[in-house]
């Protein structure tokens, strides 16, 4: 009798019709092999062996570079679970419009059989899924990315308990590129991109979308965050998961080379892109790091932004999309100067200067997180980490405080779920321009994000000791368009803050946003920063604020009668508290 899985395959591959199916086990001896497939059909260029160990250049269709939205679909029966920010169709009429892309797309290729966990291999919290690609590339990053192969087809048995992701790179024309996701029957299909969040399943689809559905239903959370362990000068750690939108510096931010290390103040990473989270024995809620690797942006990475995944990253790394140079060593720009001669731009041109950039700005790092000197001894825990405070943030140059503090948990959600970041010139071409993106999931919530607050409103009363919920901004500008606060290591100084704070030992100011600094309570020794400037970068607008709000209500009038009651409230407390505000200070 065939398994399930042996089934599914089947079935898949009467549909695609490879001319041969691979079971990947994901030993060093089959990595060996496919790299030098691919090295010798070209997917793969060898970097400097001295150099860089086991690491290679990739270079995908110029067409496809990045996680495509427009063609991403939440696949539900009702168009309301999917939400007014989701694209959706009709799990029917979307197979009907997909199937024939897959039919037949693997002729004359190989399909890989890629079983994954995403989670420690030992922890309850754990999950299986299974992709199969025509890409060895893929094959070849879910390796780092997840615990991949034999250690998952162990675990799953005979089992049914996993989720399918049917992917292949078509032809890559993008009028032909599909990422579908269907939540109720815990499915994906992904068809045109062999790029990032698009072709590695485990990622975006399976642990943000479907899983994020999953949690709602079983009672956890689903969450784009870093995890990082503050250590204080006594030894003990404290645990905070953060949530910033794209281009804000999550992975730098996780993996932090603290400015307070001489004070005994030390950051360890246990992830640096997605939490999952669940009421543990303790009533704490603990965070698993669902992941294997890190699949970080590699222009603006440097021994200053981020020296932890500059060691990393000299071995056993893919990198996609970097230029190369004459050495054959990876280059991006922001990493040293500029580029040497004859350097090869990320499409295989010489560069030129004053041409485009060298590297393609969202070029990539794919680095098992083993490597990472920051890596907490507790990544791999099965219980998962503590979390004590929630850090939600974004990219606002004059708006939003360097750091508040909520005033409780339904306040700390309705935080979340009114942040927003101004796009860089570099993301968009339109600089400036600011997108609202709750709890930075609003490309990733595989549901109406309505019920995705109310979930968050639920979760806070299910655990004896809830996060604290804190905001920040590392990005306010002074007049001249200079940053105010120097950022990087430095942000340290705003997680002592925090942990001051839950420790009941740092003073606050209350604003109409919730807490501030009190300005003598940070720890500034060792950095230049005037009073002035101190605050300028704590100070809340009343004025900025009652148009941010008006802002907010057009954003949730999206959600209509779906949006919680609870967010309602918050929105008007907010409403008043800064009218009052603006009449004390007239
Ligand atoms: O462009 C892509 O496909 C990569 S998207 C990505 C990769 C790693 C971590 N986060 C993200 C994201 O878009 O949030
Ligand atoms: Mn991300």
């Amino acid at each position: 009798m065939s398994t399930p899985l042996e089934s599914w395959v089947e079935e898949s591959a009467r549909l695609t019709k490879p001319s041969k199916i691979v079971w990947c086990d994901g030993s060093e001896a089959e990595n060996d092999r496919l790299t030098a497939e691919m090295l010798s059909d070209g997917t793969f260029i060898e970097l400097n062996q001295k150099t860089y160990p086991n690491c290679h250049l990739h270079r995908s269709n110029p067409n496809d570079v990045a996680r495509t939205e427009s063609v991403t679909f939440i696949c539900t029966r009702q168009r309301d679970d999917a939400g007014p920010t989701n694209n959706w169709m009709v799990p029917a009429d979307a197979k009907e419009k997909v199937r024939p892309l897959f039919d037949g797309a693997m002729k004359g290729r190989t399909m890989y059989v890629v079983p994954y966990i995403m989670g420690p291999a030992n922890s309850p919290y754990s999950k299986i899924g299974v992709e199969l690609t025509d890409s060895a590339y893929v094959a070849a990053s879910m390796r780092i990315m997840s615990r991949m192969g034999k250690i998952a087809l162990d675990r799953l048995g005979r089992s049914d308990d996993f989720v399918p992701g049917l992917h292949s790179l078509g032809d890559l024309n993008p009028s032909r590129r599909f990422i579908l996701h269907f939540p109720e029957e815990k499915l994906i299909w992904s068809v045109g991109s062999g790029y990032g969040g698009n072709a590695l399943l485990g990622k975006k689809c399976f642990a943000l979308r479907i899983a994020s559905w999953m949690a709602r239903e079983q009672g956890w959370m689903a969450e784009h965050m870093l995890i990082l362990g503050l250590e204080d000068p006594s030894g003990k750690v404290t645990y905070m998961a953060a949530a910033f939108p794209s281009a804000c510096g999550k992975t730098n931010l996780a993996m932090m080379v603290s400015a307070l290390e001489k004070q005994g103040y030390r950051v360890w990473t246990v992830g640096d892109d997605i939490a999952w989270m669940h009421v543990g024995s303790d009533g704490m809620l603990r965070a698993i790091n669902p992941e294997a690797g890190f699949f970080g942006v590699a222009p603006g990475t440097n021994a200053k932004t981020n020296p932890n995944v500059i060691e990393a990253a000299h071995k056993n790394t893919i990198f996609t999309n970097t230029a190369m140079t004459a050495a054959h060593e990876p280059w991006w720009e922001g990493m040293d100067g500029a580029p040497p001669a004859g350097t090869i731009d990320w499409k295989g041109n010489s560069w030129t200067p004053g041409n485009s950039t060298a590297a393609h700005p969202n070029s990539r790092y794919t680095v098992p997180a083993s490597q990472s000197p920051s890596l907490s001894s507790h990544w791999e825990d099965p219980e998962g980490v503590p979390i004590s405070a929630f850090i939600f943030g974004g990219r606002r140059a004059r708006l939003a405080p360097l750091v508040y503090e909520s005033h409780n948990w339904q306040h700390g959600v309705f935080v979340g779920a009114t942040m927003a970041s101004e796009t860089t010139a570099a993301a968009t071409g339109a600089v400036g321009v600011s997108r609202r993106d709750p709890m930075a999931m609003l490309p990733f919530c595989g549901y109406n994000m309505a019920d995705y607050f109310g979930h968050w409103l639920a979760m806070g009363p299910k655990l004896k000791n809830p996060p604290r919920v804190f905001h920040v901004n590392w990005f306010r500008k002074d007049a001249d368009g200079k940053f105010l606060w120097p950022g990087y290591g430095e942000n340290v100084r705003v997680l002592k803050w925090m942990l001051d704070r839950i420790e009941g030992r740092a003073a606050a100011t209350e604003t109409p946003i919730g807490n501030v600094p009190a300005p003598s309570s940070l720890t500034l020794d060792g950095l230049s920063i005037s009073r002035d400037t101190l605050n300028e970068l704590l100070k809340v607008d009343s004025a900025d604020w009652s148009e941010e709000e008006q802002a907010i209500g057009q954003f949730f009038d999206k959600f209509g009668e779906r949006l919680p009651p609870a967010i309602c409230q918050e929105q008007k407390a907010l409403a008043s508290r800064l009218s009052r505000s603006a009449v004390a200070t007239e």
